[in-house]
């Protein structure tokens, strides 16, 4: 039997039909160091409230599937060591055996179906990786957004990643990539990519209607909403990409692979930039709450 447990804040919004965004756990175990990871977490719920709506950030813990986590569990997890990276295809072993794992964006997607949570905020999906021709190492979390329909707003994909080949897949799987007040793809530290993005918008208002015509369609998957970093907090192209080809090199001469490789790289890239990547990625992923908060009461 699936064990879903809803926080209280969560079952009383959704009860009272308020807006409610879901936020994944990944990002606390694995992509940022503890302590920065738990004031992270706890700010970005707080920048959801203070919104007008409800956060809800998921992980399984003990083999239940918590869709909001109490203040309790969220320092307990942002402690943890050796808690499993969960995507769709090791989701349900981790419950079946009891088990506890955070939820990356592909698994917390189909949380939020689960939990009725439409709308989705993180920092950047996972993506092609640079050498997938050869490696062909793809995240899960493409193939989440061309079959589960939420709304997922990031900072583009990472920038570690191989941005034209990401679009490339998204596109085919018919995903929208809807960059939010630019034309240009930003690329989760810098704003720019140099790629002009898909499908361009300036309100939340039009990104809800877009989800609305999805359902309405009877079209499966979500869309990837792709929010630029406040221009304060950016590092811009032409300085971290010195880095992360670095940072890659490193991962490869030390044979990091599959599940490491996007953790083992942001944690290089904030040790060769001095904490910078982490101030940005903690500014990113509060402006993308904000907007995801919009979005989801613009869906209420
Ligand atoms: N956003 C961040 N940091 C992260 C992630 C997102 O700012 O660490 C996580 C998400 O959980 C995403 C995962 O699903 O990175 C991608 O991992 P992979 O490349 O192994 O699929």
């Amino acid at each position: 039997m699936l064990k879903l447990k809803k926080s209280s804040e969560l079952a009383t919004a959704q009860a009272q039909g308020k807006a409610v965004v879901a936020l994944e756990s990944t990002i606390i175990t694995h992509g940022m160091p503890y302590p920065q990871n738990l004031e992270t977490a706890r700010q970005v719920e707080d920048d959801i409230r203070a919104e007008g709506a409800v956060p809800a950030t998921m992980a399984v813990i003990d083999g239940t599937l918590h869709a909001g986590l109490e203040p309790a569990e969220l320092e307990a997890l942002a402690q943890a060591k050796d808690v499993a990276k969960l995507s769709r295809a090791d989701f349900a072993a981790c419950m079946a055996r009891g088990g506890t794992g955070a939820t990356t964006v592909a698994a917390t997607m189909i949380a939020a179906r689960l939990a009725g949570i439409e709308v989705f905020a993180t920092g950047g999906i996972g993506g092609v990786h640079r050498g997938a021709e050869e490696s062909f190492d793809i995240s899960a979390d493409l193939s989440e957004l061309a079959q589960t329909a939420v709304t997922v707003v990031a900072a583009g994909a990472k920038a570690i990643l191989d941005i034209p080949k990401t679009l490339e897949v998204l596109e085919t799987n018919g995903v929208p990539v809807i960059a939010y007040g630019q034309d240009e793809l930003p690329a989760f530290w810098s704003r720019s990519s140099g790629l002009a993005a898909p499908l361009s918008m300036q309100t939340a208002e039009e990104i809800a209607a877009a989800h609305r015509m999805r359902a309405a369609l009877g079209l499966p998957g979500g869309q990837l909403v792709a929010n630029p970093v406040p221009e304060a907090d950016e590092i811009p192209r032409a300085e971290i990409e010195p880095i992360i080809t670095q940072a890659l090199s490193e991962a490869e001469a030390q044979g990091v692979t599959a599940k490491q490789v996007t953790p083992f790289l942001l944690q290089r890239i904030f040790e060769l930039t001095e904490g910078r990547s982490l101030a940005t990625n903690i500014a990113l992923v509060r402006n993308n709450a904000r907007l995801a908060a919009w979005i989801a009461r613009a869906l209420s």
